[in-house]
C-alpha cells in the first residue's frame, strides 16, 4: 500500500504511516448507511467485506417503490461530498466564489442588510447543498466521544478478526492526532482534559494495534497515566473493558449481575425500565461478568499488564480496587446506596448457585438476540454493539451467521476524517440533519430556487424512506415504533421522540411548499398519523414530569434510580428524564400536524398544553432553560421559545418569551455574536466562551426573531455577525463543539454550522425585507 506523509498532524511529525487519502471513497445507500472504502488499488478493498455493496437487499430496502435514488448514484466516482469530508484538493477547487455584493458592510441599520441576509442564507444553502450525498443526506464527522474505539478494537482482538491494515493505520493516526500536545493523554471526549480512562483505554487502542511500547508517544502518555495512577483508577466501564482484555480481574469490577432482568417488571429497579443506552450496555455487559469472560493472555497483553499499572500487576490486590477511581475523571460519584448494593450484589455473586447463573446467562443472550434482531446487529450504538458481538461470538462462533453479521455491520460506525479513523458515536446524524436542512430552506424561504428542488427532493425521500414500518420483536422491552423516526438510520431501529417530530414536521412542510406540491401522497396519510400516534404515545404521564417528553422512551421510572448510576463518569443515564429541547421538538410536530390535518385533534391539543406547562415550569429563574443534548442554555432557550412562539407567543405578551429573550441578550458580546462554553453543560449554569460562535449566534438570532425582539439593533449586529463570518464559498467555519450528552460528554453536529445560520439569516430577511418574502415558514 502506498503510504505518503506531510506535515500537517502530529502523526506526520512522528513520520507514522498514512493511507492515501484521496483513495477513501465514501458510500451511502439509500437507508442512509455511510460506509467508507479504501481503494488500495491492489483491488478495492470494501470493509464490509463483500465486493458489492448494492447487493440484493437494496431494493428491499426501498420501503416506497418508485422514489428516486437510482444505483448509478453510488458509483465510486470521486463526489464532492468526499473530497469535502477528507478537505481534499477537489474539494478547494469546486469552492464556488461568490461574494456578497449586496453587503455594503458599514453599520447602518437598512434594508441592504435584508437583502444581505437573504443571499447569504442563498449562498450557505447553494454551499450546503453541495456536500450532499446522493442518497439525499449529509454525512459528517460525528466526533467528540473518545470512548467509542476501545470497543471496536477490543471485540476484534478478541474475537481474533484482523483490522483490515488501511483501518489499523488511520485509527493509529486519529488517536495521536487527538491526544493531548501537553501530556499526551486522552479525555473522555476531545474536548475534555487527559483522563485516567481516556489515557488508559487509547493507550491500549494503540499497543493492541502494533505500536511500539517505546515509541515517544506511548511513552509520554504512559507517564500520564502513570501520573495520575494508572489504570487501576479506570471507571466502571473502563475496567469492564479491561477485564474483557484479561488486562484487569473481573473480581475488582462492580457487580451488574444479568438476574436483574429476571425480575418482576412491576419493581421501579427492573432493568427494562432504564434509559435505552444504559440498558442495552448493562445487559451484555451482565453478560460477560457473570460468565468472566477474558481474553487468552498472549504477549501484548502481558507486556501490557505490566506498562498500565504503577505496580507489578500480580501483585494489585483487584477485589481492594471496586471503588477506585480517579479523581479527574470523577463526574457522578457512587451514592452510598449504590455502595450498598454493590456489597450486596457483590457477595451474592460469590455464592451464586451454578444453575441460577446458567439460567441468567440464558435469559440475558436471548434479550441480546432481540436487540440484533430490532437492528440488524447495529444495537442502539457502537458501545453495546462490541460488547454483544463478543457475547455472540462466545455463544455461536466467529463462524456463524450471527456473529459474521457484525462483521458487515461494523464499517458503519467507522469514519473517516483528514486526521484519521474514528467511531462514531451512533451510525450518522441522517435524519435529524436532513429534517432540519428541509425546515429550515422553506422557514429561510428558498426552496422555490430552482437550485435547491433537487436536494430538498432528494432530501424528502430519503425521510420518506426513513419512517419505520416494521415492529420491535416482542419480548424486548421496547416500545411500538412503527410511525416513528430514528435519529440516523431506519436501520438503527430506535425511533426518537424529537426526530420522529422533526422529521414529520420536515415532511409535512415540503408537501406544501410552492413547487413542491407533486409530492403529496408520497407518503400516506395513514403514515403520518402513525407518526402522531408514536408521539401521544411517548408523552410522560408521571407527575413530576407531566407533559413533558423523553428521548427514546416515556419514563418508565423515577428518577430516583439515578442513585444507582454506577457508570461515574456520566450524570442522568439512569432512567428517561423530561427534556425541553425533546418536548419543544415535539410540539412544534404535532402543532404542524395539527395545521393540516384532523386527526386526533382534540388529543393534541390537549397533548400541546401539557406541553407548554412543562415547558414554561422548566424555565430557569434567570429566564434560559437548560439544554441536555446541545451547548446548552442558548440551545435549549431556542428551542423553547420557538415551541411557545407556535402558540402566537412573543415578546409582547408572553412573560417567559419576554425572560428568555432577555436571558439572551445581555449575553450578546460587543461583536454582536453569542459564545457559550460546553462548561455550561457540566456545571449548569451559563460560561461563557472564548470568542463569538456562528451556531451559537444563529441559535441566539432565531430566538429573538421569533419572539420579535423590539431593539432591532441587537438582531441587525447579530445578522450582520453572521453575514461577516461566512466563507467567500458560503459555507461557515467551524468553532467549538455544539452538543452533548449526559452532562459530562462532548459531541459534534457539524452540519449544525451551515443550516442553523441559513435559517437565521433568512428569516431575518424575511422580517425586515418585504421583497424577500417568497416562500411559506
Ligand atoms: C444522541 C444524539 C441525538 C440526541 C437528540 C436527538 C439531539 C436528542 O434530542 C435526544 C437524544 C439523542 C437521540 C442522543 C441520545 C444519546 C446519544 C445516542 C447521542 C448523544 C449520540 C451518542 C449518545 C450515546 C448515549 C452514546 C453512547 C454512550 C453512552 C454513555 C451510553
Amino acid at each position: 500500500m502506498a503510504v505518503t506523509y506531510d506535515k500537517k498532524y502530529r502523526s506526520d511529525r512522528y513520520k507514522l504511516p498514512k493511507t492515501d487519502l484521496s483513495r477513501w471513497y465514501l458510500k451511502i445507500d439509500p437507508l442512509g448507511v455511510q460506509n467508507w472504502i479504501y481503494d488500495s488499488l491492489e483491488g478495492e478493498f470494501d470493509l464490509k467485506g463483500s465486493a458489492s455493496r448494492w447487493s440484493d437487499d437494496f431494493d428491499d430496502q426501498l420501503t416506497t417503490k418508485g422514489q428516486p435514488c437510482s444505483t448509478a448514484d453510488q458509483s465510486l466516482e470521486k463526489t464532492i461530498h468526499t473530497a469535502y469530508q477528507l478537505d481534499l484538493p477537489e474539494y478547494h477547487e469546486f469552492s464556488v466564489k461568490k461574494n456578497n455584493e449586496y453587503y455594503n458592510g458599514n453599520n447602518t441599520v437598512d434594508a441592504k442588510l435584508a437583502s444581505a441576509a437573504l443571499q447569504s442564507a442563498i449562498n450557505g444553502y447553494e454551499f450546503f447543498a453541495s456536500i450532499q450525498d446522493p442518497a439525499g443526506t449529509w454525512p459528517c464527522q460525528y466526533g467528540g466521544p473518545m470512548f467509542m474505539l476501545i470497543g471496536y478494537v477490543a471485540a476484534r482482538y478478541f474475537t481474533k478478526v484482523p483490522i483490515a491494515e488501511e483501518v489499523r493505520i488511520e485509527i493509529i493516526r486519529y488517536l495521536v492526532n487527538t491526544a493531548h500536545e501537553v501530556d499526551g493523554g486522552w479525555g473522555l471526549h476531545t474536548e475534555d482534559k487527559s483522563t485516567c480512562f481516556g489515557t488508559a483505554i487509547n493507550y491500549v487502542i494503540l499497543r493492541l494495534l502494533g505500536m511500539d511500547s517505546q515509541h515517544p508517544v506511548m511513552v509520554k502518555a504512559r507517564q500520564t497515566l502513570h501520573a495520575l495512577g494508572g489504570a487501576i483508577g479506570v471507571p466502571h466501564w473502563g475496567k469492564s473493558w479491561l477485564a474483557v482484555l484479561n488486562l484487569y480481574e473481573w473480581s475488582g469490577v462492580n457487580p451488574c449481575p444479568p438476574e436483574l432482568w429476571m425480575l418482576p417488571y412491576w419493581l421501579p429497579i427492573h432493568p427494562g425500565r432504564w434509559w435505552v443506552h444504559t440498558r442495552a450496555i448493562y445487559l451484555p455487559l451482565g453478560y460477560l461478568s457473570c460468565a468472566k469472560a477474558k481474553c487468552p493472555l498472549d504477549s501484548t497483553l502481558e507486556s501490557l499488564r505490566n506498562e498500565i499499572y504503577v505496580k507489578k500487576y500480580d501483585t494489585i490486590n483487584f477485589k481492594n480496587h471496586r471503588n477506585t477511581v480517579c479523581g479527574i475523571d470523577l463526574y457522578y460519584p457512587h451514592t452510598r446506596i449504590l455502595n450498598m448494593a454493590n456489597e450486596v450484589l457483590g457477595l451474592y455473586e460469590q455464592y451464586r448457585p451454578t444453575w441460577v447463573k446458567r439460567r441468567s446467562l440464558k435469559y440475558s443472550y436471548e434479550l441480546i438476540k432481540k436487540e440484533i434482531n430490532n437492528t440488524d446487529s447495529l444495537c442502539i450504538a457502537p458501545v453495546n454493539m462490541a460488547l454483544n458481538a463478543i457475547v455472540v461470538y462466545l455463544e455461536e462462533g466467529g463462524q456463524s451467521a450471527a456473529f459474521q453479521r457484525f462483521l458487515y455491520r461494523w464499517p458503519d460506525f467507522l469514519y473517516m476524517s483528514p486526521k484519521g479513523m474514528m467511531l462514531i458515536g451512533t451510525n450518522g446524524v441522517q435524519v435529524w440533519d436532513v429534517a432540519f436542512s428541509l425546515q429550515y430552506a422553506c422557514v429561510a424561504g428558498i426552496t422555490h430556487q430552482s437550485q435547491f428542488q433537487d436536494p430538498i427532493r432528494k432530501g424528502f425521500h430519503f425521510l420518506v424512506r426513513s419512517q419505520f414500518t416494521e415492529d420491535t420483536v416482542p419480548g424486548s422491552y421496547r416500545d411500538h415504533r412503527i410511525g416513528g423516526w430514528p435519529f440516523s438510520t431506519k436501520t438503527q431501529g430506535y425511533s426518537v421522540s424529537d426526530c420522529t417530530a422533526e422529521a414529520l414536521k420536515a415532511i409535512i412542510m415540503i408537501q406544501n411548499s410552492p413547487g413542491y406540491e407533486d409530492l403529496k401522497g408520497t407518503i400516506s396519510e395513514a403514515n403520518l398519523n402513525k407518526a402522531i400516534d408514536v408521539l401521544l404515545m411517548l408523552q410522560n404521564k408521571g407527575s413530576y414530569h407531566y407533559g413533558s417528553f423523553s428521548s427514546y422512551e416515556a419514563a418508565r421510572a423515577p428518577p430516583f434510580l439515578e442513585k444507582l448510576n454506577p457508570a461515574e463518569v456520566f450524570g442522568n443515564i439512569m432512567v428517561e428524564y423530561p427534556y425541553v429541547e425533546c418536548t419543544d421538538s415535539t410540539v412544534l410536530g404535532l402543532a404542524y400536524f395539527r395545521k393540516h390535518y384532523e386527526y386526533r385533534g382534540a388529543e393534541i391539543d390537549e397533548a400541546i398544553r401539557l406541553a407548554n406547562a412543562y415547558i414554561v415550569s422548566s424555565q430557569d429563574v434567570d429566564g434560559g432553560w437548560f439544554g441536555s443534548w446541545g451547548v446548552c442554555y442558548t440551545y435549549a432557550t431556542m428551542f423553547a421559545i420557538e415551541a411557545l412562539s407556535t402558540q402566537g407567543n412573543d415578546y409582547s405578551n408572553n412573560e417567559h418569551v419576554r425572560r428568555g429573550c432577555d436571558f439572551l441578550v445581555v449575553r450578546q458580546e460587543a461583536d454582536g455574536g453569542w459564545t457559550e462554553s460546553f462548561r455550561s453543560c457540566e456545571i449548569q449554569s451559563y460560561v461563557r466562551g472564548s470568542k463569538s460562535e456562528v451556531v451559537q449566534t444563529a441559535w441566539a438570532l432565531i430566538s429573538l426573531l421569533l419572539s420579535n425582539f423590539p431593539d432591532r439593533t441587537k438582531v441587525d449586529k447579530a445578522a450582520r455577525f453572521l453575514i461577516e463570518r461566512q466563507r467567500a464559498d458560503g459555507g461557515w467555519n467551524q468553532d467549538e463543539i455544539e452538543g452533548v450528552f449526559n452532562h459530562s460528554c462532548a459531541i459534534e453536529y457539524p452540519n449544525y454550522r451551515y443550516y442553523f445560520p441559513v435559517k437565521a439569516l433568512g428569516m431575518y430577511a424575511k422580517l425586515y425585507d418585504s421583497s424577500a418574502t417568497t416562500s411559506i415558514g
